[in-house]
């Protein structure tokens, strides 16, 4: 960082710190695994400020907590087709887009279609990830096709398939896996879909988004419907946490579709520090700091001069081509009546022969 960078930087965190003699803490709620501790590091020591974070592993999870009243966050991070039920239950503030001058300068469009709401009223859009599945290249017999969600049907993974427990995801590849939208609407198509994750369920050891990351590195599973974030950590490892790289696992991209979700930057309405919050939105969308976020979290953060700055090869390995998105989906919102029926899908799929 240069030294013009670093006095302007001190200038404001002393405006939102009080020159530092009270240490502001900003409390953050978002998936695991999703932001680069050197890049909170940084923005610690810029603004004098403390950074916590909570995690939660479904947009499903971190609603509940927000409902039975647990506040006490200023930034969330939830999937972009989850900010329209926040905004209308009112846990999330409207974005006042004249303290977020990075956003408005660095926003990349290359990536307006895969966000839903490109006004940013209440979301900022933070990173994108693409569902797919983890595998272990030495477990799948000769033969099978992994890159399809019918192998999930495959008798020789019994007992050795994790899905995330994530209801749009799920029934979602339902969904896609028998050529319908990810957003459909139509209950005799979530009705067959329903019936797709039920043949599969035979094979599933439980619905969890988090035991992927290790359960299939270690053999005890050996497919894990996961996102592409996470699995990718897995397979570059992290020389620092003394993870090698693994170029026994794989990562599969179903060729009937995946999902695409962009999770966002949102601002609690019960947020103890609104300016520390507008501070830490701006900070990430500054290159520098969009680039290493990116390296660590291994997925694409929508900063033109981040992205600009990634070596060559890796901008390849995350920023899918234009030919692979064809084959994602964007997942998007439901209105309320669409969503009781994936509710009701979810509780058949969950309480059918009990996992
Ligand atoms: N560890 C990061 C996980 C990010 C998941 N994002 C998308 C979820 C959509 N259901």
């Amino acid at each position: 960082m240069n030294a013009g960078k670093l006095i302007c930087l001190a200038a404001s965190a002393a405006l939102i710190a009080g020159c530092g003699k009270n240490k502001n803490t900003l409390h953050v709620y978002t998936w695991s695994d999703y932001l680069a501790p050197e890049v909170m590091a940084e923005f610690e020591k810029a603004y004098d400020c403390k950074v916590v974070i909570d995690t939660f592993d479904s947009n499903e999870t971190m609603y509940a907590k927000l409902k039975a009243g647990g506040s006490g966050y200023d930034i969330i991070t939830p999937s972009s087709y989850f900010v329209p039920t926040m905004a209308k239950e009112n846990l999330i503030a409207k974005l006042d887009q004249s303290k977020l001058p990075n956003v408005a300068k660095n926003f990349d469009p290359a990536f307006k279609n895969q966000v839903l709401d490109t006004n940013f009223t209440y979301n900022v859009p933070y990173a994108v990830t693409y569902t797919g599945f983890m595998y272990a290249k030495d477990k799948m017999p000769k033969g099978v096709d992994v890159n399809t969600w019918k192998v999930l049907e495959n008798p020789a993974f019994k007992g050795k398939v994790t899905l995330l427990d994530d209801l749009r995801e799920v029934i979602g590849a339902g969904l896609m896996s028998l050529g319908y939208s990810l957003n459909s609407t139509k209950p005799a198509e979530i009705e067959a879909a329903v019936k797709e994750v039920l043949k599969w369920k035979a094979n599933i050891r439980k619905f969890d988004a988090e035991s992927y990351k290790t359960e299939v590195p270690s053999g005890a599973t050996w497919i894990g419907q996961g996102y592409s974030t996470d699995v990718t950590q897995v397979i570059v490892g992290d020389e620092d946490e003394g993870n090698a790289p693994r170029k026994d696992i794989g990562f599969a991209l179903p060729k009937e579709g995946f999902t695409i979700a962009f999770d966002e930057m949102v601002l609690s309405s019960a947020a103890p520090n609104p300016e520390l919050a507008y501070a830490f939105i701006n900070f990430m969308y500054e290159g520098e700091h969009a680039k290493v976020n990116m390296e660590y979290i291994q997925g694409p953060m929508p900063v033109t001069p981040g992205i600009d700055a990634l070596d060559e090869d890796f901008r390849k390995t995350i920023v899918l081509s234009p030919e692979t998105l064809k084959h994602g989906q964007v997942l998007g919102a439901l209105d309320d009546a669409a969503q009781e029926l994936y509710n009701k899908a979810w509780d058949r799929i969950k309480a059918t022969g009990e996992k």
